[in-house]
This record gives structure tokens, sequence and C-alpha cells, in this order.
């Protein structure tokens, strides 16, 4: 329900933005189509004939289809006219411009349909004045930067991924592609959609590459003097930080005068609320918020890690080098948030013999000690991570804005999982509304009565889509897919039809006005 003291209305400033996003393994599919390489994605999922990483993803399903964007890039944008949105977040995947992650190893040239593919999507936004907001890396890893065993085509060189120290360079390379291609018209570009994610979930979870896992298949992850668990991440993390600042030196140096554009890097995390006023509570929430927002954000604004992430990990935590600090501060014009949801926090002192030779197994979540947990009265999504705590965005952006005092914030990602496989046109997505009307109840009260510089928000998702891990089981789209059709056909859910009022009118939406609306109309 939408509480009776949020405001009943209530404008948002003039040229606010408002958006919807997609990424290019969710909803692209044609991931072998016109000279495409593999991504880590279609590896992981078995989409290239290697075998499946056992029940990694739900149902054993792939990206290899999705949403069938690829070929419908003009029906997405209809959508995005239909809804009233003057902003479309989506993400470049690197494989279809480099099929061999670098360009010596893709022949010298980018491969031709995939620049296509991106220009056409990019001018027909321009031509429904929609502007586009660039993600360069939304996980699609190019294969070939990879070696590992499940692979078809193991990589050349060894290439580690993310765990390599020549992936910051080879992302550079790839990123100035795609400024010398499209910056004459993309203004917006987030070169990293959440590092957070890709490091743990990918070095020690159920992302690609897993790679932890995998070397365990191996031998290589069990115990130990250096557990990869609790040392890849960090790497992973630091590697996707310098890649960012190579990133933003290039752009800097060489585009941003003549394209006049801005870089962002977009940052997950979950509020952290202390469970209780005791001082140790409070101290660990402050860290669990440093662990994960902060491990990103700060090297991002001054150039070093949060000093609880240093205390704690020591040796495991890699340092910059002055050089590269001096990159690293101030290498963002926006602040790019993905916020969904919160966890209560009470302090948890490390287990005896921690991270010691025969000792509890280090992991990043443990890293903090910190306990955390949701409380019963947030409501539930499908999605086990994701309930319902509005006021945790408000409280996200104030943190945001006292912290890293960002020129201007956007909230890149927030949106509500269900799971109906069964309904179309007109379905009733109420859960989804309430969830959408709360959350910018309280970015309206962040920007009117905080302060803080939000410039835009971008609905998460467009689409129903391809739910990493989850396959098609969870939907996050104001859109319905079908994904039994040949077609993918979409469908309006009744949150579109709010997100319409809610953009076009530039004002909240409270979902009782909604409804008298939908109901008057009927
Ligand atoms: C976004 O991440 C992604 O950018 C997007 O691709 C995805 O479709 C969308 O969420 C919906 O899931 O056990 O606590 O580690 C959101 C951030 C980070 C939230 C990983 C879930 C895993 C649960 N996500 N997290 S946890």
């Amino acid at each position: 329900a939408y509480p009776d003291q949020y405001p009943q209305s209530g404008r948002f400033p003039a040229n606010f933005t408002w958006g919807a996003g997609t990424a290019a393994y969710q909803v692209e599919g044609g991931w072998d189509a016109d000279g495409k390489g593999a991504s880590i994605w279609d590896t992981f999922t078995g989409t290239d004939g290697a075998p499946i990483n056992p029940g990694m993803v739900d149902r054993g399903q792939t990206g290899a289809i999705a949403c069938d964007s690829y070929h419908r890039a003009k029906d997405d944008v209809a959508l995005l006219v239909r809804l009233g949105l003057s902003a479309y977040r989506f993400s470049i995947s690197w494989p279809r411009l480099l099929p061999n992650g670098t360009l010596v190893m893709s022949g010298g040239a980018p491969n031709m349909p995939g620049v296509d593919y991106y220009n056409a999507l990019i001018d027909e936004l321009l031509r429904n004045r929609i502007t586009p907001y660039v993600t360069l890396y939304h996980w699609d890893l190019p294969q070939a930067l990879l070696h590992d065993p499940y692979a078809q085509r193991p990589s050349r060189d060894n290439w580690r991924g993310w765990l390599d120290d020549r992936l910051p360079g080879a992302f550079a390379q790839y990123a100035e592609l795609c400024f010398s291609l499209f910056g004459d018209r993309v203004k917006h570009w987030i070169t990293l959609n959440e590092p957070f994610t890709f490091a743990v979930l990918g070095h020690s979870g159920p992302h690609a590459p897993s790679l932890c896992n995998w070397e365990e298949t191996l031998g290589g992850c069990s115990g130990g003097p250096r557990p990869a668990a609790g040392w890849d991440v960090y790497v992973a993390g630091h590697h996707a930080l310098l890649a960012h600042a190579l990133v933003a030196k290039v752009y800097r140096e060489k585009y941003r005068a003549a394209q006049g554009g801005e870089l962002g890097v977009a940052l997950s995390s979950y509020w952290y609320e202390p469970a209780s006023h005791m001082r140790e509570d409070v101290a660990a929430a402050e860290r669990a918020l440093a662990f994960e927002l902060g491990w990103f954000a700060q090297p991002l604004t001054h150039g070093s890690y949060p000093r609880q992430m240093r205390d704690k990990l020591g040796a495991r935590l890699p340092a910059f080098s002055a050089e590269e600090a001096a990159l690293l501060a101030g290498s963002t014009d926006f602040f790019a948030l993905n916020l969904y949801s919160a966890l209560l926090v009470r302090d948890k002192p490390p287990a005896p013999g921690y991270g010691a030779p025969g000792g509890a197994p280090v992991s990043q979540r443990a890293d903090c000690d910190c306990e955390t947990s949701a409380s019963a009265a947030w409501p539930r999504s499908n999605a086990t991570w994701l309930r319902s705590v509005p006021w945790a965005l408000r409280k996200m952006l104030r943190h945001v804005h006292a912290r890293y005092a960002p020129a201007a914030v956007y909230v890149t990602e927030n949106g509500w999982a269900d799971s109906a496989a069964s309904f179309r046109e007109g379905a009733h997505d109420e859960g989804r509304i309430s969830f959408l009307a709360n959350y910018t109840a309280e970015l309206w009260r962040a920007a009117n009565e905080d302060g803080v510089p939000v410039r835009g928000y971008f609905v998460w998702s467009l689409l129903d889509n391809f739910e990493w891990e989850h396959g098609f089981s969870l939907r996050y789209g104001v859109t319905f897919v079908d994904f039994h059709s040949a077609r993918r056909t979409r469908y309006a859910k009744t949150s579109a039809c709010w997100l319409r009022a809610l953009a076009t009118g530039n004002a909240l939406v409270p979902p009782s006005a909604f409804a008298e609306g939908l109901s008057s109309r009927r």
C-alpha cells in the first residue's frame, strides 16, 4: 500500500530523465548471429555446446534467443515510445563487436554487423527523441579472454578474465572502439554494471564464470594457503576499478572535448540498516555498506579503499599505486546507483581462526563480520533477495550525497520481480505498481526535501528477460514477454501504463489515483 504520509502529488524537476533498462545478454539473443563471438555467459549456460556447469542456471535455460532484441530493436524502441520515456539504458555486447576480445585477436577490425546493429538502435532512439544511456559491460565478457576447461575454444594466451592484469587494457581498447563508433551520438556512458556483482558472484557464486567453483573441480579452490574465494573477488574488483580508470583517462584525453559526454559506473548495493541502536550494530551496518558500495564508490571518488576493508583484509586487498589512485579519484561524472532493497545488520565477530590455514573458510560476505536479515514486515517479491523497502532508496540517496557529493545522481536500476508466466495484455501487476509508486515517492523526497541532485530514474526492466542464474523464471519487466512465441511477443503490463503516467506527467502517481483513472477510462 501507498502510505498516508507520502505526498499525494509532487512534480519532479524539469528535464528529469525517466527511462527503462535492459542488458545485452538478457535481451538480445542472436548469440552467434553474424559473426558474434561467444561470451562467458554463452559458455556458462552451455549455449555453445560446451558442457553446462551443472545446476547453475534454472532448468538449463540460456540467453541464446532471450527476447530476440537483436532482431526486434525497433519493437523495443516502439515500447519506449508508448511508455513516454525519454531515455533507454541498454548495454553493448563486447563479443558482438570484438568476437575474440581484442582488435588484434579479432582480425584487426570490429565485427561490422554488430556495429550496424548498435548504430541502427541508437539512430532509432534518437529519431524518437529517446536518449541512449549505454553500458559498456553488463557481464558478457568475451570467452576469448578467459581460459577455462569448459570452453569449446580455450583462449590462446591463457587469459584469466577479470583476474587477469591484462583485462583493464583490453577493456579500455574495447571502450575506445565504442567511443569512436558511437560517441558522436551517445553522451552518457556507464562503463561497468555492478562490479560488486560480477566480482563476487562471478568468482565465488552462481554467475559466470564461477571460476572458483571451476577451479575447485580441478582441485584448486579448496583450502590451502591462498583460498581463492577470499582473494579472487578482491582481485577481480581491483581490475574492474583499474579498467574504469583507464577508460576515463582515454575518454578525457581523446574524446571528451570533441564529444562532450559523461561517464559513470553503475554501483549496486543493499541499504544496510542497523538492527539495533547499539554502537556495535551501527558500526556493523556502516561496515556492510563499506564492503558493498564503498568498495567501489570510495576508490572512484577518493582513489582509496574504505578503511574498514583495509583493516580487515590486509594483504588480501590489492593496493593502488599513486598513479592509479590519481586516475581513479574523481573519474566519474555522475553517480549511477542500482538500488533495490535493504537488509538489517548485527555485529558478528569472526569465527575463531577465521582466515587462518585450516580455519573457517573466508568469503566476501563473511569478511564483513556482520549478520544480515530481512524484516518480516517487508513485502516479498518472487526473488528471495528482493523485498520492498522504499525508504531504503531515500536513505541511500542521502548517504551518497553526504558521503560522495556527486554533481549528479541517476538511479540506473530499480524494479520488482514477479513470476506469473500466463498473463497477457492488461494483466494487473499490482505488486510492481505499489513498489514503483512507493520508491518514486521516496525518490521525490530525496530530490525535493533532501536536496540530492537526482537527475533521472530507470526502471528495471523494459522487458521480462533472461534473469541470469534464474533463467526466465523471474520477470522484472513492465512489459510481459511470451517466451513460448517465436516472435517473443511483447504485452504491456498495467505497470507500463502506470509508468507512462509517471513519465509523461513528470509527477508522482499514487496507485489509488491511477486506479481511479483506469476505471474512469473503462
Ligand atoms: C541487477 O542487479 C542486475 O544489474 C540486472 O542485470 C538484473 O536483471 C537485476 O538486478 C535483477 O536481478 O545473495 O544477496 O548476493 C541487482 C543487484 C546483486 C541483487 C546480486 C542480487 C544477489 C543476491 N543484485 N544479488 S545476494
